[in-house]
């Protein structure tokens, strides 16, 4: 009887009828090759399945997590952070629609958008139209600014955790996953976690950092938009150092006061001159004068100099943006 149950029981057949309501809910779906799951993508904290939802039909995307099975269930930090990301809304972030948690798992179902925007990038051969780098910056700076606005901080754009859908619009994945699951633990993921959009300050080791980390990742995703090429593709943090470095040139303690004091700053560094957008690829054709103008103050060395979301979406670059077919 389920009142005479013993506490461990009863909360293990807890468990079981939440799996089992939650295993009714969705069914996963097959890839087209071979009899495997249908995987979408494999990022920093897991896999993510392409599933559908059976009560209305939906397509959803399942992000599975497997957390330290030496951990007590999931932190209660993870779950208060996941219920702020439920409650978030906007046009440009991917919606979180349920959550599904029990020792040793998380599965976070978002909703379903057919690509992101690196596969997106390869279908077109790199050869984006300069009103769709536009109108995907827009997008992206729109997404940001709400989940900074709400003191949410990404931590990880890049281009694939930018989903675009069959209409063109763009909505951010993973936002404020960082904070909510910690460390994600290497064993767990094959996946090699890339360091190419990190800005200057994470890669010499600086232990504060903020809203501004975003900022850099938008002035990285925009050239790469812009010329099909990742900007800065070190194969570890000291080489993407240098490559920001090479092109950007070596910062001073005049650009980026306090530089010399990061922990991982060495003043043996190479001294690189800044080599101009106009010479990096086809950038400034791609941009024209409004959007190198963005684009250079998005990569501001000192993190305080960086513009912020809000302001970008003001500049002369957006003027012409057309709004009437976004949100
Ligand atoms: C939420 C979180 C991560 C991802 C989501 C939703 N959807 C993803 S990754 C995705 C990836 C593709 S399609 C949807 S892909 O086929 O372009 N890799």
């Amino acid at each position: 009887m389920a009142d005479s149950m013993p506490m461990a029981e009863a909360a293990l057949s807890s468990f079981d009828e939440q799996q089992l309501a939650f295993d009714g809910k969705y069914e996963w779906l097959r890839a087209a090759t071979g009899d495997g799951p249908y995987i979408l993508g494999e990022g920093t904290y897991g896999k993510v399945y392409k599933a559908r939802n059976l009560r209305t039909g939906e397509i959803v995307a399942m992000k599975q997590m497997k957390l330290d099975a030496e951990e007590e269930g999931v932190p209660s930090t993870a779950i208060r952070e996941i219920a702020v990301l439920k409650g978030l809304s906007h046009p440009n972030v991917v919606c979180l629609q349920d959550v599904f948690c029990r020792p040793g798992k998380l599965i976070l179902v978002f909703e379903f958008l057919e690509q992101d925007l690196k596969k997106h990038m390869r279908a077109l051969n790199g050869r984006l139209t300069p009103a769709s780098i536009k109108h995907f910056a827009y997008q992206l700076c729109c997404g940001v600014e709400f989940c900074h606005s709400n003191r949410i901080i990404h931590r990880d754009l890049k281009p694939q955790n930018l989903l675009i859908d069959n209409h063109l619009r763009l909505k951010i994945a993973d936002f404020g996953l960082a904070r909510a699951i910690s460390i994600p633990v290497p064993k767990y993921t094959h996946e090699v976690v890339t360091v190419w959009y990190r800005p200057p300050e994470i890669l010499l080791g600086s232990p504060l950092y903020s809203i501004p980390v975003d900022i850099w990742g938008i002035g990285c995703i925009l050239p790469e938009m812009a010329t099909g090429c990742p900007l800065f593709a070190g194969d570890s943090e000291i080489d993407t150092v240098f490559k920001i470095f090479q092109k950007l040139g070596t910062p001073t303690d005049a650009e980026w006061p306090g530089l010399s004091e990061l922990p991982d700053f060495k003043p043996t560094f190479p001294k690189w001159r800044a080599k101009g957008w106009e010479n990096i690829r086809n950038t400034a054709a791609q941009l024209g004068p409004e959007g190198i103008a963005l684009l250079e103050q998005f990569t501001a060395y000192d993190p305080k100099n960086r513009i912020s979301a809000r302001r970008a979406l003001l500049e002369p670059y957006f003027a012409d943006v057309d709004r009437s077919n976004l949100a």
